[in-house]
């Protein structure tokens, strides 16, 4: 066993320019983990709270020095001298002395950054990689990205109602090969919406964000691209968040671009007719978070043909995924670290999802640092996919690239695909 010498934070910023936080874990025999943490902007009313200061004078309120402050006194002190490698344990105790259902006193933000952090130390003093150490000798499975390459909904300013367009290549040998096949799908699609004279800005996911005269153009335009590029729909599929908790307005749903209200069951037919007309894999977020009800119509609906994933409406909590099981509602769900706020409780409800046939995803939020930390989880969870953004920026990328270099480590013993 080795013990855990010191724990420090601060405030950095995030790919948004807004601050977060680092952590720093230093064990005894001198091994270091570092880790920082993302932050959402579409975020889902049942996820862990992230702390922020309110202090209107500083960074508009959004800063983390109370969180910084948790973590350097007091979760540095409930920590000191233990056993580094019992992460369950240190989870454990840090949930213990917040004491909240939704982890508000210490800040999920303050807590994750710590968890990550020692899971990080640990690997490093053992000498062995990151995804190793989480998942075991079996993990050699690198998923399927999912890429953001079209940003809508409240990740830009453009006119766009849906949140995300992503294509997804995942009929290649290799994932060095599906990742190259979506670099130039996105630079494909660049020139489309060049020669269309339509803005090539990028949201913060670093997709284009271009005004469209519809939603449905958008998913007309990937599949352009995909063509363009050279490829085929067979092995290059597409992918949509909603994110329609941002559209829930009492019993309806209203788009606020367009400012067109619909029903739940209009909006259950929009995705069938859509999935109808274009090559889509999986539809995240279609209803609110509340709306079990839609979901599970949905899934009844679609899915033996299509990943129903639940973001806002599972927000990687064991809990909340027990209600999606009970009611049969999506058949997916994405995981999100900062939504639960520990590495255990992430594995928790990856073992959950898995036992009762859910597929898991692992996610970027929109808010992101150059931490790669979920490319590392979704090899040991042995998740199917991951959706960390466009192949464009910094903080995107740095999670493909961790993905690249895992894939060469593995070698022969690496897997890829669904
Ligand atoms: C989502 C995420 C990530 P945000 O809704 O899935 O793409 O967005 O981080 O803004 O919640
Ligand atoms: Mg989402």
């Amino acid at each position: 066993m080795v013990r855990i010498r010191d724990i420090t934070a601060r405030e950095i910023l995030d790919s948004r320019g807004n601050p977060t936080l680092e952590s720093r874990v230093v064990l005894e025999n001198g091994a270091i983990g570092v880790a920082s943490v993302p932050s959402g902007a579409s975020c889902g009313a049942y996820e862990a709270s992230e702390l922020r200061d309110g202090d209107a004078s500083r960074y508009g309120g959004k800063g983390v020095l109370g969180a910084v402050r948790n973590v350097r006194e007091r979760i540095a002190e409930l920590l000191a001298r233990g056993n580094a490698y019992d992460q369950g344990s240190a989870d454990r105790k840090m949930i213990e002395l917040d004491g909240s259902k939704n982890k508000s006193v210490l800040g999920a933000n303050a807590i994750l950054s710590v968890s990550l952090a020692l899971a990080r130390a640990s690997a490093s003093s053992l000498g062995i990689p990151l995804y190793r150490y989480l998942g075991g000798a079996m993990a050699n499975r690198v998923p399927v990205p999912m890429m953001n390459v079209l940003n809508g909904g409240a990740h830009a300013s453009n006119n766009v109602d849906i949140q995300e367009f992503m294509i997804v290549p995942h009929g290649f040998a290799t994932f060095d090969e599906a990742l190259r096949a979506g670099s130039e799908i996105y630079f494909a699609l660049r020139r489309i919406l060049l020669d269309r004279g339509l803005s090539v800005a990028v949201g913060d996911e670093g997709g284009f964000a271009p005004d469209l005269s519809g939603d449905e153009e958008a998913l007309a335009l990937l599949v352009e691209a995909i063509e363009k590029a050279g490829y085929k729909t067979e092995q290059v599929g597409v992918a949509i968040d909603a994110a329609a908790s941002e559209w829930a307005d009492r019993d309806s749903y209203r788009l606020p671009k367009r400012g067109r209200v619909q029903s739940g069951s209009e909006l259950l037919s929009f995705w069938c007719e859509l999935s109808r007309k274009y090559p889509i894999l999986s539809i995240e977020d279609p209803f609110a978070e509340d709306d079990f009800e839609s979901f599970h119509c949905l899934t009844e609906r679609l899915g033996d043909r299509l990943l129903i994933v639940g973001d806002d409406l599972f927000v990687t909590n064991a809990d909340r995924l027990r209600m999606g099981i009970e009611s049969e509602s999506a058949n997916a769900i994405l995981i999100k670290p900062n939504q639960i706020g520990t590495v255990t409780e992430v594995l928790e409800t990856v073992a959950l999802a898995g036992r009762y046939g859910y597929r898991h995803i692992l996610s970027h939020r929109s808010g992101e640092t150059l931490d790669d930390f979920i490319a590392d989880l979704a090899v040991a969870s042995g998740a199917p996919m991951i959706k960390t953004g466009a192949p464009c920026r910094g903080e995107r990328v740095a999670k493909y690239n961790r993905l690249l270099e895992i894939s060469s480590e593995l070698g022969g013993s690496c897997r890829f695909g669904f």
